[in-house]
């Protein structure tokens, strides 16, 4: 019992210490008017190659930059440079979330002109939905091969975004998975959730959720000027 105590004395000291270098993060970012947008999911749902195909699509009229949250490796901050895009790769050498003071330490390498700064927090439904990062938005990925029943068995990550793409949405002809059970247990979880269906294969669904990315940093910057 007293180590139970203990433990959530410090749980709650992680989290407090984290919430208040998001809270400086989310200042920093509002005062240079960037929209961050922290992208939640299980590994391997399409983070990557969804931030490709709409790296893509905004980077003509907009500054984009892109932090990659891994475990190990640069190979995603890789492939976001393929495409002509500023990356920023965290290596957490374990930890299963991104934590603010990460971002923190990297933040003066953050231009200050960006638009858009998308973070890919490490492949996990779980731990990253309890670390604010500070960001703007926050999205839940959760791709077709995954399984309908995800929502109710991790209902963190679907309570603390305000965006779910479902995402591999080619693969519903091959695969038992019913998009209408999944919007509707999402949806009893956090009834605010915009829903996206998209596909980072046959371009489904990306158009708008650009559009929606559009009208939500024009919203703030209309919001701040
Ligand atoms: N069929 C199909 N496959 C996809 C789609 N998007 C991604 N994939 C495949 O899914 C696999 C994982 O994609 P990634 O984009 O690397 O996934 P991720 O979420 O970034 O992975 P981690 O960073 O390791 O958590 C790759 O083999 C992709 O080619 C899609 O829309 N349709
Ligand atoms: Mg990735």
């Amino acid at each position: 019992m007293e180590q139970k105590k203990k433990e959530l004395l410090v749980l709650e000291d992680i989290l407090g210490s984290n919430k208040k270098i998001a809270g400086e993060i989310k200042k920093k970012l509002e005062e240079h008017g960037i929209l961050a947008v922290n992208l939640l999911s299980a590994p391997g749902s399409g983070k990557t190659s969804l931030l490709e195909k709409i790296g893509l699509k905004l980077n003509d009229n907009y500054r984009l930059g892109v932090i990659e949250g891994d475990i190990e490796t640069e190979r995603d901050a890789e492939r976001i440079r393929k495409i002509g895009l500023p990356a920023w790769q965290i290596t957490t050498h374990g930890a299963c979330h991104l934590e603010a003071k990460m971002l923190a330490k990297i933040f003066d390498q953050i231009p200050a002109n960006l638009d858009f700064l998308f973070i890919e927090n490490v492949g996990n439904l779980v731990c990253p939905a309890s670390f604010d990062l500070g960001e703007g938005l926050r999205f839940v990925l959760l791709s077709v091969p995954e399984g309908d029943d995800k929502p109710k068995k991790y209902p963190e990550a679907f309570l603390t975004s305000q965006v779910l793409v479902l995402t591999k949405c080619d693969l519903l002809p091959y695969l038992p998975f019913d998009t209408d059970r999944v919007i509707k247990e999402a949806l009893e979880i956090n009834p605010h959730l915009k829903v996206f269906k998209t596909s980072a294969t046959t371009g489904e669904g990306l158009d708008e959720l650009c559009a929606f990315l559009e009208a939500e940093l024009k919203q703030r910057h209309s919001q701040h000027a």
